[in-house]
């Protein structure tokens, strides 16, 4: 049966309709339908040895399109839908996005899933199943609202599996059930992502916004994902949440195991489980306690087993984000894991007496990393500096214990998504000009390299690029009511709102150009500042960050001197699918977080696959994209990792220092709290901004003000010799290969699971 019939069987069955006859919501149920089909006839990846990737998010975006392009029919689709009048992009619109994480580290577990089944690998992913996930945001008053992410519809890519578990928090027994999402590979097998959830949940328990009683644990245990992405956090449902989702994992691993007829005693000869940052490092103990109390093992044998089966991926230096939970937490939550805990904690504390290596420390709080570090196989930072400050500075005490553990594992992303799928056009004239073997085999992206100085392709290079921002113009007409110049530069800064990202010395270069622009200073071309970026609700600053650049963005927008000459966008609650949009739409990626602070960042590649230039400082994977682009490619500015490490251990950064120095500064600052800016804002958030950057300002956003002012105006002239920006468009793109979590995948099974 053709797949146009295949189709109509579908939409007649469920509609009685035809597919010429259906509304797009109606084709996209029926495609939905066809897809899931499909995928259950593609052969399950099998071996001898396979992973959990154990997470508290997979942000996964939506589905369609990805999973179209992977089984090989999205050209094929595409043109049986246009013959009935119908276009698959519409369709794809339809389809609500899964809000099953917070950012990098939630989004780097999606595209690992796309990358292990695409490489054939036996690899599974296990998370949890959050009705709302994280909040949806809006903008009212400019400030932001957290409202409930309602994303799962009565049909959609899960599948009840019928399975489920008891999960015992001391006396109180909760059951489980579990979904599965199937996991595609590009031209490959299917895996699966096992998301389990609460059998007694209760949607009714959220009221308004966001809040819902904290007390009922079986009723609201996987109703939210925390908003927390590396803040403090104190929460007992989050303890709650963790322990769910590692108890429910482990029994799921040792059912597989058990069905498919291993000797436990060998699990880690057939399993390996890797930690997704500290979130779910219970299932180490919790593994040790299964394998002692109900499958006869002693617990030498256990935390033997155990420790060659677990690995632990590190995401973060910021202190306040590494997970540290009062023993008294765990007690009250799993106290069937605490004498496990104080067992792992006790045969450190026998064997090394430094303070700064032990599980449970002299506050009774116990440090999560250090269990994965003492019990599992593998550390692993995310980019070549991260891993370098982690074996150097955060956990050089660690590293002097164990060398052989710590590894570097640099980020990537796939491909699919983030070029495939999101810029098709590019792809398209890719292959078109160095052939489609790049698609598999991402390295091949340098043989554009040879077109350096081939006038038609640069030319056609810029061609898509107006085309992806004249798309992007009109869907941000549409949502956000704010038309823009497709002929500006489009600066785009996009990514969780936090002091370390700096995104408000973004808004403080804003202020500078709006305030030279009213001196008469006015850009030779229009300017466009983009920004995307949720908050979590508790972060008072944060919040205030966003409310300053909605103010700019009212004050500038609306000024008729200086709206011909620049705009201000923030867009409202992006997400997977806004950065589908704007990553392709870019010129100049802004990633200018304090340097030694973002682990790798995942967005910088997005970015430079689609061909925008990087403005950065020395941080995260940015180290390595300058590497590889040259200094010719990239724009670099700010003080270097050491430096400011050296800042922090001598504490001898003053803000107010750099603002007395700097008129620029000053004038920028102050701003903040000018006439103009409290006509539009409120006194209490823009002043509390104020005083944070003059007092405090702990990311030492001044310290690099003045260096980022420089060279982002270097980059907008630049951006005049065309000729040269296109060149420098084709070198990022031809040098993204590394970037593929194909590349990065590939690294961790030969380094660290070593499947079968
Ligand atoms: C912890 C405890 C309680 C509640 C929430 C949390 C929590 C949740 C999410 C802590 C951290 C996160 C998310 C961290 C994250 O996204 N880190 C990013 O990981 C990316 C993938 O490796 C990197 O590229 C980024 O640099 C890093 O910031």
């Amino acid at each position: 049966m053709s797949l146009e019939q295949q189709l109509n069987e579908i939409t007649g069955k469920l509609y009685g309709k035809n597919i010429a006859e259906c509304t797009d919501a109606q084709l996209y149920y029926g495609v939905l339908q066809l897809t899931k089909q499909k995928m259950g006839e593609a052969p399950a990846i099998t071996g001898e040895r396979k992973v959990y990737y154990i997470s508290m998010e997979f942000l996964i975006g939506k589905l369609l399109s990805n999973n179209l392009i992977n089984l090989g029919i999205y050209e094929e689709l595409s043109s049986v839908l246009e013959a009935n009048g119908k276009h698959l992009a519409d369709i794809e619109e339809v389809e609500p996005e899964p809000s099953l994480g917070n950012g990098g580290l939630g989004r780097l577990a999606a595209c690992f899933l796309d990358s292990i089944a695409t490489l054939g690998l036996p690899g599974d992913g296990i998370g949890l199943n959050y009705h709302f996930g994280l909040f949806k945001q809006v903008f009212r008053d400019r400030l932001q609202r957290a409202e409930k992410n309602d994303w799962i519809e009565e049909s959609s890519w899960l599948n009840d599996t019928g399975i489920s578990f008891e999960v015992a928090f001391g006396k109180k027994k909760v059951t489980s059930v579990l979904y599965d999402i199937d996991v595609i590979g590009y031209e490959n097998g299917v895996n699966k992502l096992h998301l389990f959830d609460i059998k007694s949940i209760d949607e009714s328990l959220v009221k308004k916004g966001i809040d819902f009683d904290k007390e009922a644990v079986d009723k609201n245990l996987t109703l939210f994902l925390y908003p927390d992405d590396s803040d403090e956090a104190g929460n007992l449902l989050r303890i709650y949440q963790e322990y769910f989702m590692v108890s429910n994992g482990a029994q799921l691993i040792l059912k597989e195991q058990k069905e498919l007829g291993h000797d436990l005693h060998k699990l880690h000869e057939h399993v390996a489980v890797q930690i997704n940052d500290t979130h779910p490092t219970m299932v180490i103990p919790e593994l040790i306690r299964i394998l002692t109390e109900q499958e006869g093992f002693t617990m030498d044998e256990a935390i033997k087993v155990v420790s060659k089966t677990c690995a632990y991926t590190n995401h973060t230096i910021l202190a306040e984000a590494l997970e540290k939970w009062p023993l008294e937490y765990i007690e009250k939550v799993v106290p069937q894991l605490v004498p496990i805990i104080q067992e792992l904690s006790d045969r450190i504390a026998e064997k090394y007496s430094a303070e700064n290596v032990q599980i449970i420390d002299k506050d009774d709080r116990v440090h999560m990393a250090h269990i994965d570090i003492h019990y599992g196989y593998s550390v692993n930072g995310v980019a070549a500096i991260h891993t370098d400050i982690l074996k150097e500075t955060e956990l050089h005490h660690f590293y002097k214990l164990y060398p052989e553990k710590f590894n570097n594992k640099t980020n990537g992303i796939t491909f699919r998504r983030w070029l495939l799928s999101c810029n098709k056009e590019l792809a398209a004239f890719l292959s078109e000009t160095i052939g489609d073997g790049y698609k598999k085999d991402a390295a091949q992206l340098e043989k554009l390299l040879t077109k350096k100085d081939d006038q038609a392709v640069l030319d056609r290079l810029a061609e898509i690029k107006k085309g992806k921002k004249r798309e992007l113009v009109a869907y941000i007409q549409e949502k956000e009511g704010i038309s823009l110049d497709e002929n500006s530069i489009f600066d785009i800064q996009i990514k969780r709102l936090h002091e370390y990202k700096r995104q408000q010395m973004n808004a403080l270069y804003i202020i500078h150009k709006y305030l030279e622009i009213k001196g008469g200073k006015k850009p030779v071309r229009p300017l466009t500042f983009i920004f995307g970026a949720k908050a979590a609700p508790a972060y008072v600053i944060a919040q205030d960050i966003i409310h300053l650049i909605l103010v700019l963005s009212e004050i500038i927008n609306n000024d008729p001197q200086v709206s011909p000459y620049m705009k201000v966008v923030m867009v409202e609650n992006y997400n997977v699918s806004y950065a589908e949009k704007l990553i392709p739409a870019c010129d100049i990626s802004e990633q200018i977080s304090l340097a030694s602070k973002e682990a790798s960042g995942t967005g910088n590649m997005k970015f430079m696959l689609n061909g925008a230039v990087t403005l950065g400082t020395s941080d995260g994977a940015n180290v390595e994209i300058h590497e590889l682009v040259g200094d010719d490619n990239i724009y670099v500015f700010g003080e270097k990792s050491d430096k400011v490490i050296s800042h922090y251990a001598k504490a001898d950064y003053v803000s107010k220092d750099y603002y007395a120095k700097s008129t620029v500064i000053r004038e920028a600052v102050d701003f903040i709290v000018s006439k103009e800016a409290l006509k539009v804002g409120h006194k209490e958030n823009l002043e509390r901004l104020y005083k944070e950057l003059l007092n405090k300002d702990w990311f030492m956003t001044l310290l690099d003000l003045e260096d980022y002012i420089k060279v982002k105006d270097q980059a907008f002239a630049d951006y005049e010799d065309q000729e040269k920006w296109k060149r420098m468009m084709l070198v990022n793109i031809a040098k993204a290969g590394f970037f593929s979590s194909d590349r990065t995948i590939a690294e961790y099974n030969k380094e660290i699971w070593k499947l079968k």
